[in-house]
């Protein structure tokens, strides 16, 4: 692959004319309706359509911008089920392409895993589809297509799902982030001439313009001086890895990608999330009553995402006792016994790559763009094969070692399982964040039957070849 990166295409941020602290009008303030939004999931199935729908994307113009949402908005509805509960969801499909629902995070029944051509076929449009499924994990997951993800999640199409622990922790405030950065053009029109970019594909992937939190871009969160919060993060960029920092607070991780950890101190106030990864913090709202203090996101420059305005009320007393949540209770891998699986990640802009098969067939990577539009491979094997990865036996323990041979970051996303590396403390992952040249080793236990897709959670990355499946046997 001959691109350089001077070909790497400069997205800036959009100016955005922002009315800053005290001066922020009620007007302004937003704030999602959570329980608003939230579907009860007992006993009969929630209705939930993608369709065309219109969002306010930017704070400048009273133009809405176009999208396609789930129950045409963006982001969808917050789904809520309690651990251990049924979820069902009965989706129709009004778009103009074939879709699907993916239960990202979920350790869910293979069948309902949503991804077109290897657990379903895709819904096609007018169809509908019953998803109905257990969730056994507590915590923050989402929900997306897994059919031409890149166009149809850049288009506005994710929700949430929250999973509520049985004895839910006592906050104060839950409050929902999902951070997107979006391309718009001059018009404010989501910018399709750049979609499946080969450019775009062999580099970091399609970065957007603006930056919205749940759908707004002028994210704003009324608090209470004292307050404990239980924030909920989740990146639904199609590759931008988020950098977001929390001015002036002192926020602790609680869990990740859904799975509780021993609560530590974000490093530096950044919380930094690879696309699809999802991080819940506990934060101590310790400004004085009228403050208001910025979640910036600095991964491009220091950009306002939103803000925390604090209410007038008298302070809540703080308590600055920490949270934890309970484990839940994931099989622990056995190391010594792990079958040992190698994947080697090629390809992108300026990686050296001689010769990648796609189908049976060998390519130079100059045929294999022309040809096919692929730019990467897994072990030499670009998009996904006819046969799995590997194949686990159920309850095995297994080690996939990745090695990143090219100049780019990849979020590294298992279906059906989370896993977590070797050392002491590591987390439960279902989403790693590797950086160019890293070699990083995860374990877990092929617990759960069925056909599951590994892949780039960067959908550029994903659609121009990081993708492979394993099977774990019945
Ligand atoms: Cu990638």
């Amino acid at each position: 692959m001959l691109l350089s990166k001077k070909d790497t295409m400069q997205i800036p941020y959009l100016t955005r004319r922002r009315f800053l602290g005290a001066t922020v009008s009620a007007f302004a303030l937003t704030i999602w309706p959570v329980s608003g939004a939230s579907a009860a999931l007992a006993g009969r199935p929630v209705m939930l359509e993608a369709r065309p729908g219109k969002a306010n994307l930017l704070e400048t113009s009273d133009a809405a911008t176009a999208i396609w949402g789930y129950d045409g908005r963006v982001p969808g509805p917050v789904l809520r089920a309690r651990q251990g509960d049924e979820v069902w969801v009965r989706f129709t499909n009004r778009l103009d392409q074939p879709t699907t629902i993916h239960w990202h995070g979920i350790r869910i029944d293979n069948a309902m895993d949503g991804v077109a051509g290897l657990t379903q076929e895709a819904v096609q449009p007018g169809e509908s589809f019953d998803y109905r499924f257990t969730v056994p994990d507590a915590g923050t997951y989402w929900y997306h297509p897994h059919n031409k993800t890149w166009e149809q999640m850049a288009r506005g199409l994710y929700g949430v799902l929250i999973v509520e622990e049985k004895d839910a922790p006592d906050v104060d405030q839950d409050i929902i982030v999902v951070a997107d950065d979006w391309r718009l053009g001059e018009n404010g029109a989501i910018h399709e001439a750049s979609f499946g970019s080969i450019g775009e594909r062999a580099h970091a992937g399609r970065l957007g313009n603006i930056l919205t939190i749940n759908g707004d871009p002028l994210g704003a969160f009324k608090v209470r001086a004292g307050e404990r919060v239980r924030l909920r993060l989740v990146n639904s960029c199609n590759a931008r890895i988020l950098k977001l920092r929390f001015e002036d607070l002192e926020p602790q991780v609680l869990a990740l990608d859904g799975q509780p950890v021993t609560p530590y101190a974000l490093k530096n106030e950044i919380a930094t999330l690879g696309p699809a990864q999802r991080m819940d913090l506990l934060i101590h709202m310790t400004g004085h009553p009228g403050a208001s203090q910025a979640i910036t996101e600095v991964s491009q420059s220091r950009l306002v995402a939103a803000r925390f305005n604090y209410g007038s009320q008298a302070p809540l007393p703080v308590t600055k006792d920490t949270l934890k949540l309970a484990a839940n209770g994931l099989a622990v891998p056995d190391m010594a016994s792990a079958k040992k699986v190698d994947l080697v990640m090629a390809g992108g802009a300026m990686g050296q790559v001689d010769r990648i098969s796609h189908r049976g067939k060998t390519y130079s990577m100059r045929e294999l763009v022309r040809e096919h539009g692929l730019v990467w491979a897994f072990n030499g094997v670009a998009g996904m094969p006819e046969k799995p990865l590997f194949t686990a036996k159920r309850g095995e323990t297994v080690a996939v070692r990745m090695v990143n041979e090219t100049r780019w970051p990849h979020a590294m996303h298992f279906h059906g399982h989370h896993f977590r590396e070797a050392h002491a403390d590591a987390p439960w992952r279902d989403t790693l964040l590797m950086e160019a040249a890293e070699e990083r080793s995860v374990y877990f236990v092929a617990d759960n039957p069925g056909k599951w897709m590994l892949h780039c959670h960067m959908l550029e990355h994903q659609a121009g070849g990081m993708a492979t499946w394993f099977e774990v046997e019945a």
